[in-house]
């Protein structure tokens, strides 16, 4: 692989370029809304544009993981970790959901119906410690994000695999991806890998 003169990759670099980008995303956010929780006044919150189709928005880098490979922990400030392969993530109780998508880019796409593994069966089953107050999201394209914990326990939060009835598509997040309504989706991270409880809150994406 060719290298700069510091040597740093050409993979390092792309992905060290990207990670600029989010950052940059995630400051454009915080400006355009002052916090990543939208208003839930109105349906479609000001300045955003209803859309039909789906966007895709990410770094350029969509990590192809398959179901056979796809592990999601779940860990740190939890009584009970768990790591879930594919064959044990659908061995939880099935839930469904249908929300509406608000992108701070200034999209909003209503009525998704989701299939997944809900927000709050993982709660019960990790069972966080009373010092936990903040969640963050590992991906497998090296995003990270983080959220209070008291949002993702929301009753139509979920560790989602399909949409629309058919499993995510890769460019959307599959095979899992977080889906926290209540928050603008920059927060619903997609390929999904880790789940960690945290006491304080940290900078991620
Ligand atoms: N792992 C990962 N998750 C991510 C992102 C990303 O780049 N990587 N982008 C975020 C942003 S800014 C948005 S708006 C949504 C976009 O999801 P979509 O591509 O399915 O519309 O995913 C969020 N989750
Ligand atoms: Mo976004």
């Amino acid at each position: 692989m060719a290298e700069t003169e510091n040597g740093e990759g050409l993979l390092a670099r792309t992905r060290r370029k990207l990670v600029a980008t989010k950052e940059r995303w995630a400051r454009e956010g915080r400006l355009l809304t002052g916090r990543p929780s939208r208003p839930e006044s109105q349906r479609l919150p000001p300045g955003q544009r209803q859309v039909q189709d789906w966007p895709v928005l990410d770094l350029g880098i969509q990590p192809d993981v398959s179901a056979e490979r796809w592990q999601l922990t779940i860990d740190g400030l939890v009584e009970n970790p768990v790591t879930w392969d594919w064959v044990a993530f659908q061995a939880q109780p099935v839930f469904r959901s249908v929300s509406d998508i608000h992108c701070v880019t200034a999209w909003s796409r209503f009525d998704n119906p989701w299939e997944g593994v809900s927000a709050r069966h993982a709660l019960a089953v990790v069972r966080p410690k009373p010092e936990a107050r903040f969640i963050v999201f590992h991906s497998y394209d090296d995003y990270t994000t983080n959220l209070p914990l008291a949002d993702f326990d929301a009753a139509d939060a979920l560790l989602a695999h399909s949409w629309q009835g058919r499993p995510l598509p890769r460019e959307h997040g599959g095979p899992v991806r977080a889906v926290v309504p209540k928050l603008y989706f920059w927060k619903s991270a997609k390929w999904l890998r880790r789940i960690e409880f945290v006491a304080e809150d940290r900078r991620g994406f």
